[in-house]
């Protein structure tokens, strides 16, 4: 096998075992790598309805036939599970050197079961190994990755979890390089519940390809056309940040728990302001279009800033001054929680608070009031206890009509865009397979281009595009998707760096196909955990959108029409080959080749 190492490690962490599985070529060709072999295991291994934070759920960290290879941007991971939070599949994408690591000590992916008896991390390299480590409980992400750097020197790559991975808050993520995180629906809270406080790997080998001398010339064309793009020495100056601007004119920047779209601060927290601010670059490896912007923050320390942590960490909660909402997001990094969760959490508290549901008196705004939220979620204390369940959780508990402006869908907070006015991009959060993530389908750009206020079909067809290049391909292959979507490289590229991988002659149908197959599974996987319990309305946007208008700025009046919205989710579902309550059709499942799935699946509910 070609372009892969045809390796997966598994790892026993009760039995303190490791062992090689040299998996079948039908697996690579199936499911390409990433995303697909994650969901691929997870189905085959993981018993229906596992308490996610059991020793037998299981995570997985997989690399797809692209991570590591000399290729633009290729030092990412994708890390799965089943979520906490959710209770369905989840998984993130992380930039670390553990990935390109991971495929030069000849593994694709390394699967983990069980729980180590002690709090431990675990070692990949020339051998396996699982270490000790009671004196690194309980410290931040950066102090552990410090530390175990001390160890293994500046070239070993490092996952680890903070306090709030130990403590499984139902968002914990995985850390990596001190500000890359992965695994929004709770991968740091598996992690902890595993009692594994890190994954050190090092790696010497290189992958075998299929044809090195083309995949040279093919990675050297990248670069150059990255280096060459006009939209190169902006990208370096502001990466993701940009987009604060943007959306605040697009009047999509979610702003005090998604009540409006547009914040009266939103100057004070651009792009403009932060390249004011930055004191240091950072990127993921193999990248030569670094997008991290680490600044000073409020307090001394140094934070890298994204615009999606800017976004729910300042205009949805109410702050509008940068430096202080760095504070915050150096906090999230330090002790490991997702900060698109936990803006939102802390913007549900204060909503709540102001309807005066919960006893605490939380100020819109409030910098102290939110950095105390966050101390008491990370280690579970006070109202904290609450939160570090996820805002479903939350509003089940606290009641008062309080799930209708509770922002997740499936139990995973919304991202950084307010869907008022943006009926795709609401149905983008509502099929995502994690739940409300941006990861899959960015739509909302190119929605407002083609006019915001249209319920039609042509955003379907854009929507399930979108899904598959962005969920399928990039998520298996296993690199950053921004060089495509920022800098205009394109899929063909992709293509190319593929199949000279892998000596393939794979067209982009073939991909869609992959795709398909992933997206289908992964809906199979959650029909499964949900049995009875599921139905259509799991694909629903949270009612505020429907229910309450926006009360400010040129789309003042604008809500989410449900008629508009039913119509889309129809079609969505028969362009998937779904049923009308979301569930793939037996001969979709066998047409994708996963006619054992659909056996499976019709033990659990009615299949069409
Ligand atoms: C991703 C989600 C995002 S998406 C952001 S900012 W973004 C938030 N970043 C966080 C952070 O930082 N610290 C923290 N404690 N929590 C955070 N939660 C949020 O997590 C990230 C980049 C970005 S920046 C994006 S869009 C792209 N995402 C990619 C993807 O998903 N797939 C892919 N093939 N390429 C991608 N490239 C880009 O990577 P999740 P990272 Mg992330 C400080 O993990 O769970 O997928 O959630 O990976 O290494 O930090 O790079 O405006
Ligand atoms: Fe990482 Fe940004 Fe480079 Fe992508 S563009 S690989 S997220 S540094």
């Amino acid at each position: 096998m070609k372009g892969w190492t045809g390796r997966i490690l598994r790892v026993d962490l009760s039995k303190g075992k490791a062992c090689v599985w040299e998996y079948d070529g039908s697996l690579a060709l199936n499911f390409i790598g990433g995303r697909g072999f994650i969901i691929k295991i997870l189905w085959d291994e993981l018993k229906p309805a596992t308490d996610p934070l059991s020793p037998e759920n299981i995570m997985i960290l997989a690399a797809g036939p692209l991570t590591g290879l000399p290729a633009v941007s290729s030092g990412k991971l994708v890390i799965g599970f089943k979520s906490p939070l959710t209770y369905g599949y989840g998984d993130g994408n992380v930039g670390t050197l553990a990935a390109v690591n991971l495929r030069k000590a000849g593994y694709d992916a390394v699967v983990i079961k069980g729980k180590a008896n002690r709090p431990s991390y675990l070692y990949i390299g020339k051998n396996v190994e699982l270490i000790r480590a009671d004196e690194l409980w309980g410290l931040t992400t950066f102090k552990v990755e410090r530390e175990l750097k001390k160890r293994y020197g500046g070239r070993a790559g490092i996952l680890c979890i903070g306090p709030a991975g130990e403590n499984l808050v139902k968002y914990a993520t995985v850390i990596s390089q001190e500000g890359r995180s992965g695994g929004r629906p709770g991968a740091g809270a598996v992690m902890g519940s595993k009692n594994l406080k890190a994954i050190v790997i090092e790696g010497e080998g290189e992958v075998n390809v299929a044809d090195e001398r083309k995949l040279r010339e093919a990675a050297i064309e990248g670069f150059l056309k990255l280096k060459r793009s006009p939209k190169y020495a902006f990208w370096l100056r502001q990466g993701t940040m940009a987009t604060i601007s943007w959306s605040q004119k697009a009047c999509v920047l979610p702003t005090t728990n998604f009540k409006e779209g547009m914040f009266e601060m939103a100057e004070k927290i651009s792009g403009e302001v932060m390249e004011s601010m930055v004191v240091l670059k950072r990127g993921c490896p193999n990248c030569n279009m670094p997008c991290g912007n680490v600044v000073k923050d409020y307090e001394g320390g140094l934070a890298e800033l994204d615009y999606e942590n800017v976004a729910m960490l300042g205009a949805n909660i109410g702050l509008g001054d940068l430096s202080k909402i760095a504070t915050l997001n150096r906090m999230a990094d330090e002790y490991g929680l997702d900060t698109i969760s936990l803006g939102n959490v802390i913007g549900f508290a204060m909503e709540a608070s102001e309807k005066g549901l919960i006893e605490e008196e939380i100020e819109w705004g409030d910098f102290n009031a939110a950095k105390e939220l966050i101390e008491e979620i990370t280690f579970r204390k006070g109202l904290g206890s609450l939160l570090a369940e996820g805002t479903r959780e939350a509003s089940r508990r606290i009641g008062g009509g309080s799930e209708r402006w509770a922002m997740n869908v499936k139990g995973l907070e919304i991202s950084a865009y307010d869907c008022h006015a943006a009926p795709a991009m609401a149905l983008a959060y509502s099929t995502s397979p994690i739940g409300a993530h941006h990861k899959d389908a960015w739509i909302i750009a190119w929605e407002i281009s083609v006019g915001r206020e249209k319920y039609d079909i042509s955003k379907v067809k854009k929507l399930i595009e979108l899904q598959r290049i962005r969920g399928g391909i990039f998520e298996s292959l296993v690199v950053c998707r921004l060089p495509w979507i920022e800098l205009n490289l394109s899929l063909e590229w992709y293509l190319r760096m593929f199949n000279n991988a892998t000596g393939l002659r794979f067209t982009i149908q073939d991909m869609y196909s992959v795709a398909d197959r992933i997206y289908s599974l992964i809906r199979a996987f959650w029909i499964r955990e949900y049995k009875g319990a599921w139905d259509r309305a799991m694909d629903h946007p949270p009612a505020r959108w429907f229910e309450e208008p926006l009360t400010k700025g040129p789309l003042k009046g604008a809500k989410l029409k449900r008629e508009g919205f039913e119509t889309m989710l129809s079609y969505y579902y028969k362009e998937r080959g779904w049923d009308q309550r979301g569930i793939p059709k037996r001969n979709t499942l066998e047409k994708l080749g996963l006619k054992q799935v659909a056996e499976e699946l019709s033990n659990y509910i009615t299949l069409n």
